[in-house]
């Protein structure tokens, strides 16, 4: 018996279990976690628990092993997936995308590497230039983005603080050619600020302990990260991460990635620039406010390469128009703070948008490729962060879990929703299943007018100074009667908003953070340094005080549409899923938390999943695209049938081969409920095909 069919190890799809019940679903998670088996399906989704060790399946060998495979016919894994994923596209030019979730730790970007890597191990078997070329590109990139938008948290040492969505551009014959990578609202907080335990992007700390001694002097940088404010809040200096490889990694990567040397020391100048802005105090003299630490600022001029005078003035005064006149108006040092944070906060989103934007420059499809070869396909790999809770959650967490929850309505739409409606439309006789459809939670947040989001908007128009408040009083009016809006309390300490979903429980969202303001000096200081580098980042510098008068989209706005059109193009394309599993909150290879676990499992909806998958069916097509395929197998459809419909003449095939019982004949599709009835069709197609060509070369030779 193959392994994968073995007891010993538990069953391999849960689909396979006797009953459908969460402990039987428990028993056999944990039974399969026990023996290192990570990997289990739902049909064509695959449930991974995170090991927490390196595990030796990996390896060249085992891509080998399911290279071209079927899902069925090798153990669970996430190759078996990339496969079908790889197959489905190049089979049937369709695009398709491969959408990783779980909470935070629980091995999504893990996944994503893997796959990734898959990928790559499995095409060009040609060994084409420029294909070796991108697939380095591609996978280089990973290293790259994870330095600069990858922190240290108390859930995961290397934790997402972004959300990746990557599209693999491939050639007809199977072969990347290219890629586009989307991100999505990056944790810029956490650059000036940390919770205990926790650390800023690892950017800062690879560069202060592995930058030559040359670079960090250039750089007026001392190597000890307790020396900075911005980054020693959390505490957390050290990581198991190792800093100073990384970032030698980093630095090759950005050189193979095709980064000019200019761009890479800009990327420097800007970190070391950040570092020095957490330094910088304000005092008093007087009515004035000043800089106390004045050498800080020469040093800030000389790494953005402007004018000194020009720092110190947008760092303690801002231009404002009134009317048609256009004053200087100088920063109580509370609103110098707030500009110094938010200029170190935006320079920084600027920078990893920029990077993102520079790779994509790089990886983007060759034009003369696509327009010999016509259209490409696609398949994306969606990486973003988990869910996620802590002590105090802020508009970040509540960004992140609305992000999650889009995801989830996502899954439930395609998987469960759409499949129980195809079922209904074709006449197939189904038994309803009962599931917490999270849409009623996704409205909640994204609802016009009375969305969440919506009165964060509405109160941060507020020109007062109350928003805070009128936020609260929003919520209360509009959503006192939602079922999913149980309180909310109003001391201006304790703003904290209450849902019974936990992924939003206790979460303060402050509409400062929405507002998200920099001040119009700091972008015109930054476009007129004579750096070309950083003046690009900056467009919008060049606008005078009187030019700028629309009003920017919040940032809850701007996520809220970003989330939209990123469920948008998934739902365009053939998804498959990895659903993971953090197994513990200590990194435990041994621990399996059985309450931690099925709390995942219930939010998951992997139970549901098991049911509807049981009920279901697992392939279906269309009569006529059936017979385009299949029908040379049988007698009765080769090369035509005399049948008065396809309906017909499909069942007569599946009977004639014996797997009438295995089916269920819709209106317009057939349903075929194993996928080993699939296979085997497949397989005798494949025998069919060689036969026929074995037959027309005897024909070309004159042999017959
Ligand atoms: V977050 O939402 O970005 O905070 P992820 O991405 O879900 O989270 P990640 O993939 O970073 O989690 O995994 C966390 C850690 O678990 C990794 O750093 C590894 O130490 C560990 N891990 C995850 N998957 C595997 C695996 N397949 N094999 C071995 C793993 N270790
Ligand atoms: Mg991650």
């Amino acid at each position: 018996m193959a392994e994968h069919e073995s007891l010993e190890f538990g069953k391999a799809d849960f689909v396979l279990l006797d009953n459908v019940s969460m402990e039987e679903f428990m028993a056999n998670l944990k039974l399969r976690f026990e023996k290192g088996r990570i990997y289990t399906y739902i049909g064509e989704v695959v449930v991974s628990v995170n090991p927490y060790r390196a595990m030796n399946i990996y390896g060249r060998d085992v891509i080998e092993q399911y290279k071209g495979r079927e899902l069925y016919e090798r153990p669970p894994h996430l190759f078996a997936i990339a496969d079908a994923a790889y197959k489905a596209m190049k089979r049937r030019n369709k695009d398709t995308c491969i959408v990783i979730s779980g909470e935070s730790g629980a091995g999504k970007t893990e996944a994503s590497k893997y796959i990734m890597q898959y990928i790559a191990a499995i095409t060009n078997p040609n060994q084409r230039a420029e294909v070796e070329r991108v697939k380095n590109m591609l996978l280089k990139s990973n290293c790259v983005l994870e330095a600069f938008g990858n922190a240290k948290t108390n859930r995961n040492d290397n934790s997402s603080r972004f959300g990746k969505y990557m599209d693999i551009n491939f050639d007809f014959k199977g072969d990347p050619i290219g890629g586009h990578i989307n991100n999505y609202l990056l944790e810029k907080s956490r650059v000036i600020f940390q919770q205990e335990g926790e650390r800023s992007f690892h950017s800062f700390y690879q560069l202060l302990r592995g930058a030559p001694d040359s670079l960090l002097r250039s750089l007026h940088i001392q190597k000890d990260p307790k020396a900075y404010n911005f980054i020693k809040v959390g505490g957390q200096l050290k990581s198991c991460i190792n800093d100073g490889a990384d970032f030698k990694a980093v630095a090759d990567a950005m050189k193979v990635i095709g980064f000019t040397g200019d761009e890479i020391q800009t990327v420097y100048k800007i970190l070391a620039t950040i570092l020095h802005l957490g330094n910088l105090t304000f005092g008093v003299d007087g009515d004035v406010t000043l800089i106390e630490n004045t050498k800080l600022v020469s040093v800030i001029r000389e790494l953005l390469s402007t004018k000194e005078e020009n720092v110190e003035k947008a760092l303690l005064y801002r231009t404002v128009a009134t009317g048609r006149d256009v004053i200087e108006k100088q920063h109580t040092t509370q609103e110098a703070n707030y500009g110094r944070d938010a200029l170190a906060k935006a320079m920084y989103e600027r920078l990893f948008c920029w990077i993102v934007s520079r790779i994509n420059d790089i990886i983007e499809v060759r034009n003369y490729d696509a327009k010999i070869h016509g259209k490409n396909t696609v398949i994306g790999v969606l990486d973003i962060y988990g869910f996620e809770i802590f002590q105090n959650n802020s508009f970040e967490q509540f960004c992140i879990n609305y992000c999650n929850e889009k995801l989830q309505q996502l899954f439930i739409q395609l998987v469960l929703k759409q499949e129980q409606e195809e079922y209904q439309r074709e006449g197939i006789p189904w038994k309803h299943i009962d599931y917490f459809n999270n849409q009623i939670i996704v409205d909640l947040v994204e609802q016009q007018h009375k969305g969440i989001f919506a009165v964060l908007d509405e109160a941060c128009m507020n020109v007062g100074k109350v928003t805070d408040e009128v936020f609260l009083q929003g919520l209360n009016t509009k959503l006192a009667k939602h079922a999913h809006y149980t309180s909310r309390k109003l001391s201006p300490t304790d703003k904290s908003l209450e849902f019974d979903r936990d992924f939003l429980s206790k979460t303060f969202i402050y509409s400062g953070k929405n507002k998200d303001t920099l001040f119009q000096d700091f972008k015109r200081l930054l476009y007129n340094s004579s750096n070309p580098v950083l003046k690009a980042m900056w467009p919008e510098g060049k606008l005078r005080i009187t030019e700028v008068t629309k009003r920017p989209l919040t940032a809850a706005t701007l996520f809220k549409n970003s989330m939209i059109s990123l469920v948008e193009n998934l739902a365009s394309k053939e998804p498959y899923y990895v659903r993971c599993i953090k197994p513990n909150d200590v990194k435990s290879p041994l621990l399996f938390e059985h309450e931690r676990c099925r709390h995942q499992v219930e939010y998951l909806g992997l139970l549901e999943n098991v049911r509807v998958r049981r009920a279901g069916f697992a392939n279906r097509q269309t009569y006529p695209r059936f017979l385009q395929r299949y029908k040379m197998i049988s007698e009765f459809t080769w090369p035509n049938h005399d049948l008065p419909s396809d309906k017909d003449a499909v069942k007569r095939l599946l009977q004639g081969c014996g797997f009438d019982h295995d089916v269920a004949y819709g209106k317009t599709k057939v349903f075929i409920r194993t996928p080993r009835t699939l296979f085997s069709l497949e397989e005798q197609r494949a025998e069919m095909v060689q036969r026929i060509v074995l037959f027309l070369q005897k024909v070309w030779r004159g042999t017959i």
